[in-house]
Parts: C-alpha cells; structure tokens; sequence
C-alpha cells in the first residue's frame, strides 16, 4: 500500500484536479471492464501534459511506486487494472485529449494519447478523412489504449490493425525519458522503429502521450449486406470469392451465428428483420471514396455469384442508412446482450483462414464432449480469421464461478485446437493479467525470452504495469 505522503508528493506535482483518491471514485478505475477482477490502488494520476507524464514517472521511481497506464478502461483481458497490492499507482490519460492537427495532404492526425477514438475518428470525418479503427468500444477506449492494445475491430480486413495506422508516436519511458517521434512519414528507414515497441505492449514499456494516425479517403458511397448462410457454407471459400470480386473495396466481413444475433436483438429496442441461414449469417460490406462507383450493383454481382456456389440461401441489401445502421448496430450490440443474457466466457482466437472451418468442427465437438447442454454464441471478424467463441453462462449460474471453471477445463481445449492449427488465445484483446499463463503456456519460448529482454531494455526497475503481459522472472499466479 502506497503510504499518505506519496500520494501527497504526486499531488503536490499534478495539483488538486491530477490526483483522485477518493475510494468511491476508484473503483471505476481498479475494476476491469468484465467486473472479473478488482485490484487496489490509492491513487489515480491524471498528468496534463507530456512533461507531467514525465514527472509523475520519475518521482514513481525515486518512491519506488508502480504506474498502471490507463485509457478508457476497456481492456478484456485486466491490462489496465491494478493488481491487488495497492502499491500501484494508475496513470490515466484522460485530461490529454486534444486532437493536436488534422493535416488533409499528408493524409494524418496527431492526436494526445488520452483522445476518445470517437473523438478522433470525428475529428478525421471533419476534414473528408476516414481513421479506418472502429470498434464497439469506441465512445469510451481512447488511444493509448488503442496503441496499448494493437486494437482490430471492424474494418481490419481492409485497413489493417492499430500497428498499420501508426505513423509517429510521442512516449515517456519507464525512467522519464521522453521519445519524441510525432512524424507523418509513411517512409522512414533509419534503424529501429521504436514506435511499433509500444503497440501491443500493454502499458508494460512506457507511457504513449501522443500519436500519428494514418488516414484515408472518407467512404462516400457503401453497399452493406446482410447474408445467410446455407448448411456448411465454405466460409473461407466464400470470403475468398467476395473479395477477390470486390476488387479491393471490402471492408468488412463479419459472421454471427443465430446465437448471437437473438442475443443482440434480445437487447435492442429497434432490431432489424434479419435473421441467420443453417450456416449462420455474414454482415459484409464495400466501400469507397468515389462517387463514381456503383457499389450497389458490384456487390449485386457478387452475391450472384455467391449463390450459385450454393454457399449463400439468401440475401439482403440495404435500402438506406437506417437500414444499414441497424444491421451494424446489430452486431455492435451482441457483446451487451451477452452481459445482459448473464454473461460468457470469451474466447478470442484467430486460425489461418485455411482452417477456420476445421476449428469450428473440433471446437464444437469439444464443447458437446464437456457438456452438451452448454451454448455458444460464435460472431466476429471472420474476414481476419478471428472468431469470438463464446461460451454462454448458464442462466441462473454464477458468472465468474462459471468463467473460473470454464477458463480451467474447456477453454484449454480449445485453445489446444487453435494452437494446432496454427492460431492463438488472444486475436485482438491482448494478454494482459487474464491471460498471461497463456501467453507462457502457448508462446514459442524464445519469443517469450525476447520479450522479457525489451521488457528489461525498456524498465529495468520493472515499474510500469507490473504483472501484466509478461513476468520479468518466473511465471506467477494470474490474477
Ligand atoms: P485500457 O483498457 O485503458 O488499456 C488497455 C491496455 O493498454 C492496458 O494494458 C493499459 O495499461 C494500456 N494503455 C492504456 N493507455 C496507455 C497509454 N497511454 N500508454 C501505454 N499503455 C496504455 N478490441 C478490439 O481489438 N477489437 C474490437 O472489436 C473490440 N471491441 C470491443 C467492444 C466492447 C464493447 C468492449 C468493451 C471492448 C472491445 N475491445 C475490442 C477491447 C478494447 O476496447 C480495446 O482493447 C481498446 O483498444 C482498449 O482501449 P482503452 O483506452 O479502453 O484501454
Ligand atoms: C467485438 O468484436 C469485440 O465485438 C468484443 O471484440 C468481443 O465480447 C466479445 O467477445
Ligand atoms: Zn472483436
């Protein structure tokens, strides 16, 4: 526990308005955003500007406190929640939300590690620019968090992830140092790129204060399509055809299984009529900056010809906006009708394309094997070979029992399946405290190794977000 007169050396650093330390308003901070865990902290630092980020590092040092960087508190997986020895302090960017420059030539905004991404996606949108990273998180998580988690989302199959939007970042290292590398360069060849240390990296090497996102051509036109699938549908097969067809315009490509979409229409007051074929259901759309095209009609032929490779039973366009906000806000809402259904045990893995199908028949014999009565509910970004395999907390069960039993029977099994197959435990929600016995479970060992030696390079008084990610020494206790 950090003794009185820490909190008061901070204080005396930020002022009154950068320390909160009242227990009722902690407790927003130190839960996780699944209510899965509460760690202890007396305090949260809210630094202003990057040179207080900086001062509030290198007094954490000299008192020997732990810094938990934190944006909007979203993270799945505990990597910004404290752990629960109270001798660690949270760092929270939230006062540093200026959106810095929009610049339309060079196709970048700079932006403070504490901006909303709604704000900066906004802000982008402005200037006829798209910041191609949106996520059902993006009203609250903010960009450090963002960068802190290498976040995917909805358009990854045709923009990449958080690493492939980042063009300059501004840091402060675990001893106060300041990188100061706020460049829009799309080519910048001069020894390691220092910037891309930080993404994913989960708060454990430093503090983002700012960063440089790639934009791109604001979509004016969008065709949106709501397709279900027949009984065993190839669904690799499938992705493969539309975006061969779609000559580079998708965007999306997201499955939802029947589940999923009663879940998620279960918590809507407007839900649209869509429903899922035998084989589930695809939310796929096309976009593009030109007025020219007419993508109403391309995505017409693709889905023609995705009939008649027997894949698809049956389709629907969107006909206007709200048609195709409410497909969208279909799927954007299955995380809330799972919490509301009484919550889940998630399991976020990626496979190689090529064997998504084959992880959806072991995985799902596994789940008959352990007990046949369990359901899923299976959605997510299948056009990044990313599924949400979710297993659905029977009604009337104790959430976090059920997720403490699952994560230590079943949820190894299938994270076995997706290890075999050449895939993961985490696709997008990173390691954090949840998961680090996975990452030391399923992680090739020198790749752990080398992560261990950044870590050590990066904090070498293993200051910043202590027991999240990676252990500097022996694997411990998870939560
Ligand atoms: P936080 O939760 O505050 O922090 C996340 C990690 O980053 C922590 O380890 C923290 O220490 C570190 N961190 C935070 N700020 C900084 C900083 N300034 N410098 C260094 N490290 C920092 N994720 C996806 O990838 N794709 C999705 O589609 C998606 N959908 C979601 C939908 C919902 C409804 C929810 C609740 C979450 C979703 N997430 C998704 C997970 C989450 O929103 C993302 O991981 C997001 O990027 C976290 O941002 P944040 O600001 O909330 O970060
Ligand atoms: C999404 O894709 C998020 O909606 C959340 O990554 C996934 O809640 C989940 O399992
Ligand atoms: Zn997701």
């Amino acid at each position: 526990m950090l003794p009185s007169d820490h909190v008061q050396a901070f204080r005396d650093l930020l002022g009154g308005a950068g320390v909160v330390d009242d227990q009722q308003r902690l407790t927003t901070y130190t839960t996780d955003q699944r209510q899965l865990f509460t760690g202890s902290t007396v305090a949260v630092l809210k630094p202003a500007t990057t040179k207080q980020v900086a001062d509030v590092v290198r007094l954490a040092v000299r008192l020997g406190v732990g810094l938990v960087p934190q944006g909007g508190n979203t993270s799945y997986c505990g990597g910004a929640t404290p752990n629960a020895s109270g001798g660690q302090a949270i760092v929270s960017l939230e006062r540093m939300d200026t959106i810095r420059e929009v610049d339309s030539l060079s196709m970048s905004i700079s932006v403070d590690a504490g901006a909303i991404l709604k704000n900066v996606q906004d802000a982008a949108a402005s200037a006829g620019l798209l910041l191609p990273l949106s996520l059902g998180a993006e009203g609250s998580c903010r960009i450090g968090g963002n960068i802190g988690t290498n976040a995917g989302g909805l358009s990854v199959v045709r923009y990449g992830m958080t690493r492939d939007l980042l063009l300059g970042i501004e840091a402060v290292l675990p001893d106060g140092t300041i990188v100061s590398d706020m460049r829009k360069l799309r080519k910048n060849n001069t020894g390691y790129d220092v910037k891309q240390c930080f993404v994913g990296s989960e708060g454990t090497l430093g503090i983002v204060t700012g960063a440089v996102l790639r934009l791109v051509p604001l979509p004016v036109r969008r065709a949106t399509a709501w397709l279900k699938l027949a009984k065993d549908a190839a669904l690799a097969e499938l992705l493969a055809l539309v975006r061969h067809e779609s000559g580079e315009l998708l965007t999306t490509f997201e499955f939802i299984s029947a589940r999923s979409i009663a879940l998620a229409t279960g918590a809507m007051a407007n839900p649209p009529s869509v429903d899922a074929g035998p084989g589930g259901a695809i939310l796929v759309e096309f976009a593009s900056s030109s007025r020219h095209l007419d993508l109403d009609h391309l995505m017409e032929a693709v889905l023609s010809e995705a009939f008649e490779s027997g894949w698809v039973e049956d389709a629907y366009l969107a006909q206007s906006g709200a048609q195709r906000a409410a497909m969208w806000e279909l799927r954007e809402t299955i995380p809330e009708g799972e919490k509301r259904w009484g919550g889940s045990v998630k399991h976020d893995i990626s496979v190689p394309l090529s064997s998504i199908q084959r992880f959806l028949d072991v995985a799902g014999e596994q789940v008959r094997n352990y007990d046949a009565d369990l359901e899923l509910s299976v959605y997510g970004h299948l056009g990044d070979g990313n599924l949400h395999y979710n297993v659905l907390a029977p009604q009337g069960a104790d959430r976090i029992e059920f997720t403490r039993l699952i994560e230590g029977s079943l949820s190894l099994r299938l994270y076995d399946t997706a290890a075999v197959l050449g895939g993961t435990f985490s696709a997008e929600h990173g390691v954090g405290r949840f998961k680090r016995h996975l990452l030391e479970k399923y992680g090739d060992a020198g790749r752990v190794a080398a992560m261990r030696r950044i870590k050590t390079a990066f904090d070498p008084e293993n200051i910043m977000n202590t027991g999240a990610v990676v252990s500097l020494f022996e694997p411990e206790s998870v939560r």
